[in-house]
């Protein structure tokens, strides 16, 4: 069997891949990550990478799994060694990552972690656990107090379950000791991350602890930001060609595009890394560039999955590979998403839309129509309902927007085009499935969609031009399926 990957057998990785070379031993931890997906592993985790070998120092990663063990027994045995696989149509490249220092699984003992949290060493606890992950509603924003780990949490507040909860017990311990907050970092897609997280511990604290509400709505900080790289799910298939040319096994491994961004607000509560010399921009306000990236790149990947995996593509590769989905895709950006957006100063908009396009074809990445597609309760609100509102108060028109719900509704409803079952992965999923089953006939079934309030506000679904284009649409993808639709909708865009 191959050796794993880890400090003692790294040096036999062959020369073209890269690996750390500063002295991992000798950088202290000074952040606790929550969420330690494949997306942290790609993204943030690689700038601090960045950042440590530059000047060392007490910045690297204590990674948290939330939901399984999984990824601690990926990476603890490779004492957090892993490699990052960057993936570009025109080949790939390996550079093994050191800045996650220790890996644990919450769950295992909630009490360690809230000790590492209130640690004075940790100083910035930084958040990727999906949009599902804040127990929140989606269409307000605000908690939901009922949801089972909340009332959990709120029953045991020294062994949390949910983000909440985890961070509400460690700012509570740091606050018992005397000390400040450290700063909470969220990098979820979600709109205004920092001022949401805010609002989320605000409300689960004053149900706890009003003094400890008013104390870390004094002191504690969460900047918003802004992340951005494609980073599909590994597959057993990467980890098996990686090995091959690591020489070593790498149970851990991430597979990105090259491309990759981050914006972050400059609001910390207790100093941070200059990720800026990694590539990270600094800025005062975030909610322009989230904007953008979330109607534009998250909006046209969900309206890509849906239609995508209805037409029987497995990935965004081979969606964008059939001329129609390109031209839709192209299409509304051009007309229905970017015409809502308030550009960042200096931005290229026509430039970000190429680009764009380049990287959903990016054929290096597999990434699946069927992962983007889950959580669309979760995701509809910030990636297409924002937008499909402002067209809606300006008198616009919404067909591709109309199309995308549709889509969602269509999928949601767990049967593809062929009749076969489709796992659909939504906290709401049984829900869903079921009020699509009892709407028996486009119209009913939208009205049944629109009244699911955690999705739709009261005003969007109280509006008849969005039932009548939604209903249209879904009545389309029922009669004559995703493809027909898609060329219908173009011809009828004149595009
Ligand atoms: C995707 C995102 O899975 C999804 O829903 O749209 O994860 C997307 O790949 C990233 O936001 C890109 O930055």
């Amino acid at each position: 069997m191959t050796k794993r990957l880890s400090e003692a057998t790294r040096g036999a990785l062959p020369r073209e891949v890269a690996q750390p070379a500063y002295d991992r031993a000798a950088c202290g931890i000074g952040i606790v990550h929550l969420g330690l997906g494949a997306f942290h592993r790609a993204h943030q985790a690689v700038y601090t990478d960045d950042i440590l070998a530059k000047h060392s120092g007490d910045w690297a990663i204590h990674g948290v799994s939330l939901r399984g063990p999984g990824v601690r027994d990926q990476l603890a045995p490779q004492g957090g060694l892993y490699t990052l696989a960057e993936r570009g149509p025109e080949g790939e490249a390996l550079r093994v990552i050191g800045a996650v220092k220790a890996v644990t699984f919450a769950a295992e003992s909630p009490e360690a972690l809230i000790q590492r949290l209130a640690a004075p060493q940790t100083r910035i606890v930084s958040i990727t656990v999906t949009e599902k992950g804040y127990c929140h509603d989606p269409a307000s924003g605000k908690l939901r107090p009922e949801h089972p780990d909340i009332t959990h949490d709120l029953a045991n507040p020294g062994r949390p379950r949910s983000l909440p909860g985890f961070l509400l017990a460690g700012l509570r311990a740091r606050r018992a000791a005397g000390a400040k907050p450290f700063t909470l970092l969220s990098c979820d897609n979600l709109p205004h991350n920092g001022r949401l997280l805010r609002g989320l511990i605000l409300e689960l604290a004053a149900l706890e602890d009003p003094g400890l509400a008013a104390w870390i709505e004094d002191e504690a900080r969460f900047p918003a930001t802004m992340i951005d790289r494609i980073v599909p799910a590994t597959t057993e298939a990467d980890r098996a060609r990686a090995e091959e040319r690591l020489g070593l096994r790498d149970e851990g491994l991430v597979v990105a595009e090259p491309f990759t961004q981050w914006v972050i607000e400059e609001d910390f509560a207790d100093g941070r890394p200059p990720w800026e010399e990694a590539g990270a921009e600094m800025v005062r306000d975030v909610a322009p560039y989230e904007e953008m990236k979330l109607r534009l790149l998250n909006g046209s990947h969900s309206l890509l999955a849906y239609l995508g995996y209805l037409a029987g593509y497995e990935t965004v590769a081979d969606t964008m590979a059939d001329a129609d989905f390109r031209r839709l895709a192209k299409c509304f950006m051009d007309r229905e998403a970017g015409p809502t957006l308030k550009l960042p100063a200096g931005a290229d908009l026509e430039g970000y839309k190429a680009a764009l396009i380049e990287r959903f074809a990016n054929p290096g990445l597999q990434h699946r129509t069927w992962q983007i597609a889950m959580d669309g309760s979760q995701k509809l609100p910030q990636r297409l309902l924002g937008s499909l509102r402002q067209r809606l108060d300006d008198g616009a028109p919404i067909d591709i927007l109309a199309l995308a719900v549709a889509a969602w509704i269509r999928y949601a409803g767990g049967q593809d085009e062929s009749g076969r079952e489709i796992d659909v992965r939504d906290p709401l999923a049984a829900r869903l499935g079921a009020v699509y089953a009892a709407g028996a006939a486009p119209a009913g079934i939208v009205e049944g969609f629109l009244g699911i309030s955690e999705v739709f506000d009261a005003e969007l679904a109280a509006d008849p031009r969005l039932r009548a284009a939604v209903t249209a649409a879904l009545q389309s993808l029922v009669d004559h399926g995703s493809r027909a639709t898609v060329a219908a909708a173009l011809q009828r865009l004149e595009v």
